[in-house]
């Protein structure tokens, strides 16, 4: 045979040594593999999810189901607007909540009266999930709904008749809007509700009473490309992490028992020996709420926040779901709008350049040898396994030849050990920057022959000018005391008028978190006026300031009973902060 030149020669030797190397590798699935609608999911890496419904105009974060229709009327709603940001801030999907728990439906649903249809909005002719719908398509975005279980405001929840309800209100969603890449539930519950004027709590089991399996083969049968969310129970086709907070494992296993309870540590770690594909997806708001509160435009959070969440997301083998809260008027607020696209900016900054194409890789068994032309200074190594085959490494070492010798890196955002265990879609791993000869990158254990689809290095620009994350405590100029284990008093030498008390939950723990309470005020230490009681919605799944506002009161004490805690026998705080006029 001849050769038509040096080149073609130089080809068929690499395609060769190409074929030998593979051929040593063992690519028969090893444990379960992501189907391919899981597989095009993880390729999405950043989403969104929008929060907007009656909550947006009664400052509330789980509305009780009997907010009045006339509440709806935005003056300036633009869901064009909310796609435009999105797509700028690198969202490649918008998860719209069609319904929350209050009921409250966005789209003219004919199932209920309480939806757009019976507000003075367009005169009851508008459909708010079309509008986005629409708006995706328009800029190449994908569309998902959010369809919430529990129901506020529907006279049934809590009987079977409320099943049939939610299925016809899912059909209508996933039949009328096209295209849907995903099915968002919620596992919240916190029993009370308006309920169609009963007024009462109900409670439900959450594994039995909405007969999940028959929801997910008419999901199956109507959008086959749809994967579906779950945290818990029926196994879905992701699932949630465990936390709001926006951080998944950085051990992180896209595989689950097909059956069986999911306790905390199987969301937010997965579970090596699992045994179907169920990765993990990391949602978190751009705020401390899901839905617009004025209160926090303050507080959206920094770029160094939002970066710090997509390297414990994206860089950690999860998607990451990223809520932009609607304003009033209709729009997402300028501050998230700007802080969402510079979020996109530095990511792309951060990975334009990467060092180790420029230089020599050479990979001989689990090792990969990265050596460059000259001493590089990085701070970031990214690897990347072919997931087609399943999810395989389950520890790794990475090494540097800095002035000829050779140090162990670790995971400097992971506190213990070196964070160095499962790669899975995308593991990033940041570090302070250094300057280095050699990479070396080193599998140590894996379930099998592990198939590595790149690795690559960054030098990430250091953040200067970024807005710091408020951390002072308010409590330090207060006085305040237990008088006993459920009981807080706030009290000051001269009579006060008090328009709100403000209670930031434990941080770090559930333990002592208020859930329910009852507000006091008093000016003599005898006679006591109550000034608010209610429940601090969603405060364990997302720990985050809660404001209760009411008539201004003229006190000197404060008293605050926690009626209800997440749990343990002993109530607890982060912070505490009062308003005065
Ligand atoms: C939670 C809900 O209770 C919140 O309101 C929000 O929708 C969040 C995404 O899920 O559990």
């Amino acid at each position: 045979m001849m050769f038509s030149s040096k080149k073609t020669v130089v080809a068929i030797l690499m395609a060769m040594l190409t074929l030998s190397a593979h051929a040593q590798v063992d690519r028969a699935p090893c444990g379960p593999v992501p189907n391919e609608n899981q597989l095009r999911w993880q390729d999405m890496e950043m989403y969104a999810f929008i929060h907007y419904s009656m909550n947006t105009y009664t400052d509330e974060e789980w509305g009780f189901g009997n907010e009045p229709l006339e509440l709806f009327n935005p003056s300036d709603l633009d869901c064009r607007q909310w796609a435009r940001v999105c797509k700028q801030a690198g969202m490649k999907g918008i998860i719209f909540t069609a319904k929350h728990h209050c009921g409250f439906c966005m789209w003219p649903s004919k199932y209920t009266e309480y939806s757009v249809k019976n507000t003075p909005w367009k005169n009851g002719k508008g459909d708010v999930v079309r509008e986005l719908a629409d708006a995706c398509r328009e800029e190449g975005l994908k569309f998902a709904v959010y369809l919430s279980p529990w129901d506020r405001n529907h006279k049934d929840y809590g009987k079977p008749e409320y099943v049939t309800y939610f299925r016809n209100q899912l059909r209508e969603l996933l039949t009328q809007y096209g295209d849907i890449f995903e099915v968002w539930f919620d596992g919240a519950n916190g029993g009370d509700g308006w309920y169609g004027g009963a007024n009462e709590t109900r409670r439900i089991d959450g594994k039995t009473y909405y007969q999940w399996a028959e929801t997910f083969r008419m999901i199956r049968e109507l959008q086959p490309g749809a994967v579906i969310w779950n945290d818990g129970g029926d196994r879905g086709d992701l699932r949630w992490v465990g936390t709001e907070a926006g951080n998944v494992g950085e051990t992180n296993w896209s595989l689950m028992p097909a059956k069986g309870d999911t306790p905390w540590h199987m969301l937010h770690y997965g579970v090596e020996d699992g045994d179907v594909w169920c990765a993990g997806e990391t949602n978190t708001s751009i705020r401390p709420g899901w839905f617009y509160h004025e209160t926090e435009n303050e507080h959206v959070k920094s770029l160094s926040k939002l970066m710090d969440t997509y390297y414990k997301s994206v860089g950690r083998n999860s998607c990451l779901l990223l809520n932009f809260p609607i304003a009033p008027n209709g729009r997402i607020h300028p501050t998230d709008s700007l802080r969402g696209i510079a979020f996109k900016k530095m990511i792309d900054e951060v990975f334009k350049n990467d060092l180790a194409r420029k230089s020599k890789i050479k990979t001989r068994g689990n090792e990969t040898l990265i050596t460059f032309k000259k001493t590089t200074a990085f701070n970031r190594f990214v690897a990347e396994e072919d997931i087609r085959y399943g999810q395989r490494v389950k520890k790794f070492s990475l090494e540097a030849f800095v002035d000829g010798k050779w140090i162990s890196l670790k995971d400097a955002l992971v506190e213990d050990g070196d964070g160095l265990t499962t790669i899975g879609h995308r593991r990033i791993i940041c570090f302070p920057t250094l300057s280095a000869t050699k990479l070396r990158f080193t599998i140590l254990d894996a379930k099998c022959d592990p198939i590595i689809k790149r690795t690559s290095v960054y030098l990430a620009p250091e953040l200067t000018a970024d807005i710091p994350d408020s951390g002072e405590k308010r409590s330090s100029n207060l006085h305040y005391f237990f008088s006993n284990p459920k009981q807080m008093m706030i009290d000051w030498d001269a009579e006060q008028t008090i328009t709100s008390f403000r209670y930031l939950p434990p941080q770090n723990t559930r333990e002592g978190t208020v859930t329910h309470y009852t507000l006091w005020a008093s000016t003599d230490w005898s006679s006591w006026k109550k000034v608010a009681s209610g429940e601090f919605s969603n405060i364990v799944n997302n720990p985050i300031w809660q404001t209760i506002r009411f008539q201004p009161v003229k006190a000197k004490i404060l008293r605050l009973d926690a009626d209800r805690l997440a749990s343990g026998e002993r109530m607890a705080f982060g912070d505490i902060e009062i308003e005065t006029k």
